[in-house]
């Protein structure tokens, strides 16, 4: 959660025009109350400042933004990070205009600090009707087990078989994931998406643990539509509860993975049939326009599920700029929805780290990232899992249980 202001300095307190450093705090301060009230509806307390740094000098006349951001949630607490940038200052010189000024095209950074901000729990209330404030819930943890495109030679921890898939769902689950997106291959361990190996793997997943099964339609680049939709053909104990829906064509490295907009609302028709709740998977900004068209004509319902996937080579880059974007858009075209991030490659835990911290969802997992840190190889997803737990707790998020992952993701849809 963020928010931000900006201002013009107008009161110089020290020779040559120079302002004094509390009146950064003072700006922080009017930032950290709007969080507050972001969060939990009331102005709250500023408890402790446990840094400050002061980089470069502030006069009369800069124009300053303040910018502060929670970073992890407690109980009553809200620890807070800070930035002041300078955008704009007079430009002083003999033969300018006096008033001349200079427009920074790189925004210098004045001075930052982290604290901690306090509401007390009789202080925290309910939003109003229409008011878009509160705490984010607790966060989904999406397992990625096995993918399309990651292969044994890649990592020898890669589940194949429908007893290795089995059994790495279960250790994921143990490990606090509560969603299985769910790929299958073939005897010699390339993608299928036949409906009869779905069936394998799902009931050797279901006999091992309980979780949200969710089934990929996108399949591997150059597959038919058809066949992609292999798994929305079970029934019974092995139908899956969500199945991915992906909006957009994108460059997918050297490849095309093809998303016809056609064939996006046929998909999202075969699984509105089969009675599955889909997940919305986002490659790039466009995608959201596609969203509102599919959303529109009634091709799907909310409270939607979206999955930002960040970080393809050729689609949109995996950044917590580009992110907060995303969500920004998602957050006011679709209020009420539900937001996750994948990031692709050695982006999938720093992009993990920025939804626990943004209030999102997290999808990890070999599908996306075979390492758990720089050259070392994870032993499986479920190391991935334990690493999503720590950066959960880290910011202050609970971690979804099956029953919670259930009530956000398997709510019926509204008209
Ligand atoms: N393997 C990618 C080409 C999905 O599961 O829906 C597509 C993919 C998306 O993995
Ligand atoms: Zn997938």
């Amino acid at each position: 959660m963020r928010a931000s202001i900006r201002v013009r300095m107008s009161k110089p307190h020290y020779g040559g025009n120079l302002v004094d450093g509390a009146q950064m705090l003072s700006l922080f301060g009017d930032v950290a109350t709007e969080l507050c009230i972001r969060a939990d509806g009331d102005e709250g307390l500023f408890r402790a400042y446990d840094s400050v740094e002061f980089l470069a000098p502030v006069y009369s006349g800069d124009f300053i933004e303040a910018v502060g951001e929670i970073v992890a949630w407690g109980k009553t607490s809200l620890k807070m990070s800070f930035r002041a940038y300078k955008f704009i200052s007079p430009l002083v010189a003999p033969g300018r205009e006096p008033s001349a000024a200079q427009l920074h095209s790189e925004p210098i950074l004045v001075c930052k600090a982290s604290g901690t901000c306090v509401v007390p729990l009789s202080c925290r209330r309910q939003p109003l009707p229409g008011e878009h404030i509160g705490r984010p819930g607790p966060a989904i943890i999406t397992a990625a087990i096995v993918g399309a495109e990651t292969t044994r030679a890649q990592t020898p921890h890669l589940p194949i078989t429908a007893e290795e898939i089995g059994e790495e769902a279960a250790r994921c689950v143990k490990a606090g994931a509560t969603v299985i997106h769910l790929h299958v291959r073939d005897e010699h361990g390339n993608p299928s998406q036949d409906g009869a190996r779905f069936r394998s793997a799902i009931a050797a997943i279901r006999s091992r643990c309980q979780v949200i099964v969710q089934t990929s339609t996108g399949g591997a680049v150059g597959m038919s539509i058809d066949e992609r939709c292999g798994p929305l053909s079970l029934a019974g104990a092995e139908r899956p509860e969500m199945a991915t829906l992906n909006v957009g064509t994108i460059n997918f490295g050297d490849d095309i993975f093809v998303n016809r907009r056609l064939d996006t609302f046929a998909v999202a028709e075969r699984i509105t049939k089969a009675g599955i709740i889909p997940e919305i998977e986002i490659y790039d900004l466009g995608h959201l326009d596609i969203l509102r068209e599919l959303v529109d004509k009634g091709a799907v319902s909310r409270p939607l599920h979206v999955q930002f996937v960040l970080g393809v080579r050729g689609a949109l880059a995996a950044s917590e700029r580009n992110l907060e974007l995303l969500v920004g858009r998602l957050d006011s075209d679709f209020p009420g929805s539900s937001w996750g991030v994948a990031g692709v490659g050695r982006h999938e835990l720093p992009m993990a780290e920025v939804a626990a911290r943004l209030g999102g969802n997290l999808r990890v997992g070999l599908e996306d990232n075979i390492f758990v840190e720089k050259g070392v190889l994870a032993k499986g997803s479920v190391e991935l899992c334990e690493k999503a737990v720590r950066l959960c707790q880290a910011a202050g998020r609970k971690v979804a249980s099956l029953e919670e992952a259930r009530a956000v993701l398997l709510a019926k849809p509204s008209p």
